[in-house]
């Protein structure tokens, strides 16, 4: 028999990290008696509030609340915290000048009877009083996610023999609320903070809190149309005040405007070349405003248009250059002068996204105090790194990264399916490149984004917390503090499984292309045995999600509905919905017809219920606003019978090769260092080089071998699935060689936003297929040379060239 299809799926092996010796444990409460917390009486009000929060997530746990004492002397046995500045630190025994001056660093010892958290700043001293409410088991979604801490009777702290010490890899990490229309935006007016009728300064105390239990420090706060600018509404600057948060702006709204809710047209054309004289008081008026209100930020300088488009009256990338630079010279003496400083002691972030980055491309020269904010491709993929002459400027660099997004050529805005193992890879990557000054991701409206924002405040925090080998340990972690070690591993199982699926395809992109209809969107002829086998994926993680269920207490099931339930069923019926009519459209026998279109809207029904229920009746309605199940209304969304029945079956679907067929006999590599990206690609172990830090090879590049095992002589195709991580400007080449014979190189970038691009970013896969002549029967040699690191390599196959069922055989795993 020809043998059809062989695959090889790469894999290395885990390392494990060790451990450090744990010391005798300290008892912080049981059900009567909890032991007291102590804090300088002259410490920042935030650690006083921190040091309460820590006594009421003691108290949740036990049932019993440790008194908060302001002391600046050592009393009894307890939790002293405090900066190392404060007196009361200076009174205990451990010394920790080794913080001092440092930022936002923290240390956690146990010194003689005493546990002691002492900060070198003020968040640094909130960071380590979360820090030790994590090790005991609180979650920081305790709030936002409803996530109830399992009961203890005797709560004990064990820490390393060391103690914990930590400060952040990044120096600004947070998020960008964005997209908040369908949810953020109509639950704290309808909801929440009916009081302001907005996002005002309720939500955002929320919201500052849950960052800090993150350890975030920066936010660029929501800036849609529906929501007044944050500066409009009273208070919000007042909160952050309160809450020491950093506050920057998206590369829409620099020096702290709020276009589209404060560009008032009276003002004339939001037009530099025409206006400027208007433009630079409304400039001049906010950091005026922002010196009054002292308010910590991180300045975004330039310009683009009102919104998120190009900036207005300009003809030429040239023009354009000429124009921002001038733009910047002006805006950084307003600043300087305004808040009466060096300028080069004031945070200001470039951020060349979509056209932007053109115009830097172009040749703009940045003052080198700046830093440099580069950003995704809006699905993930980062556009652009510092060279190697950036990563010597002053002003660092640093990443702003899509977790949501509106826009063409698809939004994905509903549920919240970015892979773990892409967000390690592209942000590790963008570390080692050097952008450690400024992390902020887009989270639309943090729900139902809670796991994948903490995956990346986790990283920008502690680049080292997560390898490429304990991705799904993280998570293991993370599903074990929220519902208990008991299932843990499963649910890593199911979430990890939701990604991948996802990844294939998102559950925002099943009604195809409705965004950008003229977009290609996939790679391969959809079968109905596609949408079977992948119904019948998302089946057993339905059925699983509620297995998993059936074990948990009732106190964790509006957490478990919210972090894993929502989601995960959420995905499964837009598949469910879509799969089902596209069935239904080619099947013949008019009861298994019927049988399809029910199936199909009693998908539909049941992302009703779930949403009603996550809406109106999830603890009481607390939510209620918050969920939307069609964000922007598109289509895709609409109940069965209204769409329109054009799902040919020649649209596309990525689909996963399988080793039914025979297995490859095995992969090498040469120089350099291959490793595996646990939950990563189709395959979910897409393989790369390390260190991840930019290195091109001219000659003596770097490859990995296949051997194939073929039964017959003739035309085949070398099929090779890279993930599209070369979009511009990094010249990605492949080459492949077979049988020592060099095949000319391919090239994988693409170009800005052309067709291929998004076929790439939608299906999450860039396809390489290479004809090739296989003279004789037996072992093939096959090799991928690289030319430079970043290229990420996910699935091979070999297949004879005529096959005309090849995709018959390629089923989801
Ligand atoms: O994702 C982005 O950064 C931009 O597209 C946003 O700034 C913009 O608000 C987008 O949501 C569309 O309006």
């Amino acid at each position: 028999m020809i043998q059809r299809l062989l695959i090889l799926i790469l894999s290395i092996q885990f390392v494990s990290c060790t451990k450090q010796t744990v010391t005798n444990g300290f008892l912080i409460a049981d059900e009567t008696q909890a032991t007291s917390i102590y804090v300088d009486p002259n410490c920042d009000p935030l650690i006083f509030w921190a040091a309460e929060e820590l006594s009421k997530d003691i108290e949740r746990i036990t049932g019993a609340k440790p008194n908060v004492i302001k002391t600046n002397t050592q009393k009894e046995t307890g939790i002293y915290i405090g900066e190392v500045k404060d007196k009361l630190l200076t009174t205990l025994t451990r010394s920790n000048d080794s913080l001092l001056g440092k930022w936002e660093a923290f240390s956690i010892q146990n010194t003689q009877q005493n546990i002691v958290i002492t900060g070198s700043d003020v968040r640094g001293t909130v960071y380590g009083i979360f820090e030790l409410a994590e090790q005991l088991g609180v979650s920081p979604w305790q709030w936002w996610a409803d996530v109830v801490p399992s009961k203890k009777e005797k709560l004990q702290l064990e820490l390393p023999e060391k103690g914990i010490v930590q400060s952040p890899s990044v120096q600004y990490r947070g998020i960008f609320l964005n997209d908040e229309d369908w949810g953020l935006q109509p639950w704290a007016a309808k909801t929440f903070e009916t009081e302001t009728g907005d996002i005002g300064p309720k939500t955002y105390e929320k919201i500052f809190q849950l960052l800090l239990r993150l350890k975030a420090n920066t936010i660029w706060p929501a800036m849609h149309p529906c929501t007044q600018g944050f500066f409009t509404v009273e208070g919000n600057a007042g909160m952050a005040e309160k809450y020491h948060m950093v506050i920057g702006t998206s590369h829409a709204e620099p020096m702290m405007r709020n276009n589209v809710s404060e560009w008032n047209h009276d003002f004339g054309k939001y037009e530099y070349s025409t206006n400027k004289k208007r433009i630079n008081e409304y400039w001049q008026s906010r950091i005026a405003e922002i010196k009054e209100k002292n308010v910590n930020t991180i300045m975004t300088l330039g310009m683009r248009g009102i919104h998120d488009s190009g900036m207005e009256g300009i003809s030429s990338l040239a023009e354009g250059m000429a124009f921002v630079d001038t733009i910047m010279t002006t805006q950084r003496t307003m600043l300087s002068n305004t808040l009466e400083k060096p300028i080069t002691q004031i945070p200001q972030v470039f951020i060349p996204y979509k056209e932007v980055l053109d115009i830097y491309n172009e040749g703009l020269e940045v003052p080198e105090d700046i830093t440099l904010m580069w950003t995704d491709d809006n699905y993930g993929y980062i556009r652009r790194l510092s060279n190697e002459e950036e990563q010597k400027r002053v002003g660092g660099s640093g990443v702003y990264y899509h977790l949501s997004y509106w826009g063409r050529p698809h939004d994905y805005l509903w549920l919240s399916t970015t892979q773990p193992g892409l967000i390690w890879y592209e942000m590790s990557r963008a570390y080692a490149n050097g952008a450690r000054k400024i992390w902020i991701a887009n989270v639309g409206d943090i729900k139902p984004g809670e796991y994948g924002m903490e995956f990346f405040l986790d990283l920008a925090w502690d680049i080292n917390s997560i390898e490429e080998s304990t991705i799904h340990e993280h998570l293991r972690q993370w599903s074990a503090r929220e519902f208990g070690a008991e299932i843990a591993d499963e649910i890593v199982m199911v979430m990890d499984e939701y990604y991948r699926l996802a990844f294939l395809r998102k559950p925002e992109y099943m009604g195809w292309s409705q965004t950008e209809p003229s977009t290609p969107t996939g790679i391969t002829d959809f079968s109905n045995q596609h949408a079977k086998d992948r119904i019948t994926a998302y089946d057993m993680l339905y059925k699983k999600t509620d297995s998993l269920q059936s074990f948990l207490p009732q106190e964790k099931l509006a957490a478990w509905f919210q972090l894993v339930a929502y989601p995960v069923k959420g995905a499964a019926l837009m598949n469910r919905k879509f799969l089902y009519q596209q069935l239904a459209l080619t099947e013949k026998d008019e009861a298994n017809k019927a049988a399809y279109i029910k199936k199909s809207e009693e998908a539909f029904n049941t992302i009703e219920e779930l949403t009603a229920y996550y809406n109106k009746e999830l603890k009481g309605g607390k939510w209620n606003h918050m969920m939307s199940m069609a964000p922007r209304n598109l289509p895709v969304f609409d109940a069965p019978e209204s769409h329109k029945p054009n799902m040919d079956t020649k649209r596309n679907f990525n689909v996963t090769f399988k080793g039914e067929a025979k297995k490859a006999s095995g992969f090498k590599t040469s120089k350099g260092n291959w490793k595996t990206i646990e939950g990563l690609g189709y395959s979910n172990q897409a393989i790369t080089l390390f260190p991840l830090s930019n290195t091109r090879f001219k000659n003596d590049q770097p490859w990995v071998a296949y051997e194939f095992d073929v039964e017959q002589a003739g035309a085949y195709l070398f099929e090779l699935r890279c993930l599209p991580t070369h979009s511009n400007t990094f010249d990605h080449e492949i080459r492949i060689e077979i049988d020592g014979e060099r095949l000319v190189p391919i090239t994988l970038n693409t170009k800005g936003r052309s067709d291929q691009w998004k076929e790439n970013v939608l299906r999450n896969s860039t396809v390489v297929k290479v004809p090739v002549q296989v003279g004789k029967t037996g072992k093939v040699a096959l090799k991928v040379y690289v030319n430079q690191t970043g290229i990420v390599l996910d699935q091979v196959a070999l297949y004879p060239a005529d096959s005309p069922h090849f995709y018959e055989l390629a089923i989801m795993d």
